[in-house]
């Protein structure tokens, strides 16, 4: 039996590589080219604890091998980005590529499982461009069990930095065309799974990957909302949560700077492109997200004007300290980063030298070079002026309060609260 993964990213290599580690034969398919040299090496292109392990065995053992074109195999699963595109309409066209590139290899007897998150109808319509350009086989929308080919929609729910653990052991949706299209995909998903196999079919699915990253959001924006209130108020918003979660039924998540990474600031789109006018709680809770790092920018203009006029300098003798580009704690991803957006705009804004603490990383983005310098958590804490906690990286979190002398802070993760 062999498996091929068809997009070797965040998602697609972890699973080639888990299959692989199960002694199966694995085919990577990616268009990148370095990316397919450096797993060829045994070696991995992106950031994820424990992956490097399990690629470099996969590769040496013989069971892992990366190619830019698919070839034929007996699973195919399908592991490429959905981004946005226009007004945060779900762009599929990694989706179709990736479905008219397998199309050629595939045989009777194939399955064929998307992985990507996306819309509702996705996986039809990935049968639909597979059965167009192959008349000669039969696909679930035309013959149901008969057909030649089983698809299925299958997400992946990981967490990044602990994909390696929850790969294995969190419980998978398998969303069959077809119950033998979900029987196969479920007997796939065990040769690596501990978790279990739930069945369901391809819409359903495809909407519960979209409903639990929205579930987060709107629950991440019930706590933006509520950290905005409580600063009108002159209410710490974090002895405020602490203080209602101590009731049983109430379990409040923690404001931020606002929402990053790939995931959750993406696929409720999804569900509100799709249904505009049903989704409005949803959408909402995007725009209230996505507002957080203006409101911040905001709280450090002021900080840095109570700090003029407490200390008669002038902004360009200023200087401003950011803790945390990440887009969370304690890994060292800075894309879609809501703190590496205000720490960017601080740069831009201010006159006088910014100061960027990050442990995480070596170089400064190439963004931020000439707008800004990196420092130690020391030299700003010495330096500093004004303080602006962005990421609770356990290095900030682990800060002696006596060490912050400093008066004028704006602490998005209540660290220095
Ligand atoms: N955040 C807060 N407050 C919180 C929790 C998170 O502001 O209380 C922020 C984080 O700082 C970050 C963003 O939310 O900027 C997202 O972080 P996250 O840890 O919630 O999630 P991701 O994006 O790393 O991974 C999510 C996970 N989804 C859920 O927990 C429902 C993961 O299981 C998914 O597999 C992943 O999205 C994905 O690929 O879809």
């Amino acid at each position: 039996e062999t498996i091929s993964v068809i997009g070797l990213g965040y998602i697609g290599l972890p699973t080639a590589a888990a299959f692989a580690s199960r002694q199966k034969n694995v085919i990577g398919v990616d268009v990148n080219t370095h990316a397919v040299e450096t797993i060829n090496r045994g070696a991995i292109h992106i950031v994820e604890p424990d992956l490097d392990k399990v690629v470099k065995q996969a590769v040496e053992g013989g069971f892992l091998r990366a190619v830019t074109k698919p070839e034929a195999a007996d699973a195919f699963l399908i592991a490429v980005p959905t981004p946005f595109k226009g007004d945060h309409e779900p762009d599929l066209a990694f989706v179709e590529a990736a479905a008219r590139s397998v199309a050629p290899v595939l045989k009777k007897g194939d399955l064929v499982i998307l992985e990507s998150t996306s819309p509702v109808g996705a996986t039809e319509q990935m049968a639909a461009w597979l059965a167009e350009a192959r008349p000669d086989l039969t696909f679930p929308q035309q013959a149901g069990e008969e057909s030649d080919i089983d698809i299925a929609y299958c997400p992946e729910r990981v967490l990044p930095g602990k994909v390696m653990i929850e790969l294995i052991q969190n419980d998978r949706v398998i969303g069959g065309m077809t119950p033998k299209s979900s029987a196969r995909a479920s007997e796939l998903y065990k040769i690596f799974l501990e978790g279990e196999c739930v069945v369901t079919n391809s819409r359903t699915a495809e909407m519960c990957k979209l409903t639990e990253n929205s579930f987060r959001d709107v629950n991440i924006a019930f706590a933006n909302e509520l950290s905005l209130i409580c600063a009108e108020q002159g209410i710490n918003v974090w002895e405020l949560i602490a203080l209602a979660n101590r009731h049983p039924r109430v379990n409040i998540l923690q404001p931020g700077p606002g929402v990053g990474g790939h995931c959750i600031a993406v696929d409720p789109w999804f569900i509100v492109s799709q249904n505009p006018q049903q989704a409005r709680l949803i959408h909402t809770a995007r725009l209230v997200n996505d507002g957080k790092p203006l409101w911040v920018m905001d709280k450090v203009k002021a900080a840095l004007a109570d700090c003029l006029a407490a200390s008669g300098k002038r902004a360009a003798e200023v200087k401003i300290a950011c803790f945390g580009l990440a887009f969370k704690p304690d890994i060292d991803d800075l894309r879609e980063s809501p703190a590496m957006e205000i720490a960017h705009m601080i740069a831009e804004w201010h006159t006088g030298q910014t100061l960027l603490v990050e442990p995480n990383i070596a170089q400064l983005p190439k963004k931020l070079v000439g707008h800004a310098e990196l420092a130690s958590t020391e030299e700003a804490l010495r330096q500093a002026d004004v303080l602006v906690m962005l990421v609770d990286h356990k290095q900030f979190k682990a800060i002696a309060a006596d060490s912050v002398k400093q008066q004028f802070i704006v602490d998005t993760k209540g660290v220095w609260r």
